[in-house]
């Protein structure tokens, strides 16, 4: 059996790295987690030597390395096909593709502002345009994607779109961002996840509280 190796960094500040792992577990592929501590300069110099672009997360499988969120997802796709981490029609696979685009290239200034960190509690944040502007976009693929394929999941199965997001659903919850039934009721149901539970309970367990990541990661 093929051997896997999946390069992650801080469970409860490292949004890419959840959305990795998670498509990972969705994939059925058995791996291993190398966690690469995100404030040990020593320690990172060395491991991150297995990415190329010295970011995690990195998939290595059977002396294959992946960098890169969305070549993870599409290499554990061809690896595994039967799992269904893209809907299996073409329309719906490209708009899938596109959603999931559209988190891995924007929202920055959602990202930049309201940073993943899954330990926080920021009851009423402030919430200034441009980040509004970011979650009003969202909210606006959720409710496009659960009306057209009738939910639960933005594809009606669980799929990649909903593992890019989860780091958005867990933001929401941090920083107390208010939503609309249909959009709340998505994010309690993505929270509710065994996969992420399994991450949100890891996070938790996290002893580091990085200053410099709760404003930037
Ligand atoms: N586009 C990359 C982004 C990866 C990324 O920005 N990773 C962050 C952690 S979430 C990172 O490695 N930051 C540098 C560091 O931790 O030293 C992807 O999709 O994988």
């Amino acid at each position: 059996m093929a051997t896997a190796t999946l390069s992650l960094s801080s469970k409860n500040y490292s949004s890419w790295s959840f959305r990795a792992w998670l498509i990972a577990r969705m994939s059925g592929v058995k791996f291993k987690e190398v966690i690469v501590p995100p404030d040990d300069t020593a320690a990172r110099a060395e491991i991150l030597l297995l990415s190329p672009s010295v970011l995690v997360p990195c998939l290595t499988y059977d002396g294959i390395r992946v960098w890169d969120t969305m070549a993870i997802g599409e290499f554990l796709n061809e690896i595994a096909p039967k799992a269904g981490l893209l809907p299996k029609g073409r329309a719906e696979r490209a708009h899938c593709r596109s959603i999931c685009g559209e988190m891995h290239s924007g929202f920055v200034s959602l990202r930049a502002a309201l940073p993943m960190n899954i330990k926080g509690e920021f009851k009423d944040f402030k919430i200034w345009s441009k980040a509004q502007s970011d979650i009003d976009r969202i909210t606006t693929i959720w409710r496009e994607c659960l009306g057209a394929y009738g939910g639960p999941w933005l594809f009606g199965k669980f799929s990649i779109a909903d593992a890019m997001y989860a780091p958005v659903a867990t933001r929401f919850l941090t920083y107390d961002v208010k939503l609309d039934p249909v959009c709340a009721a998505y994010a309690t149901r993505i929270l509710a996840h065994p996969f992420v539970l399994e991450w949100i309970e890891a996070a938790k367990l996290e002893k580091e509280e990085i200053e410099e990541l709760e404003v930037e990661f």
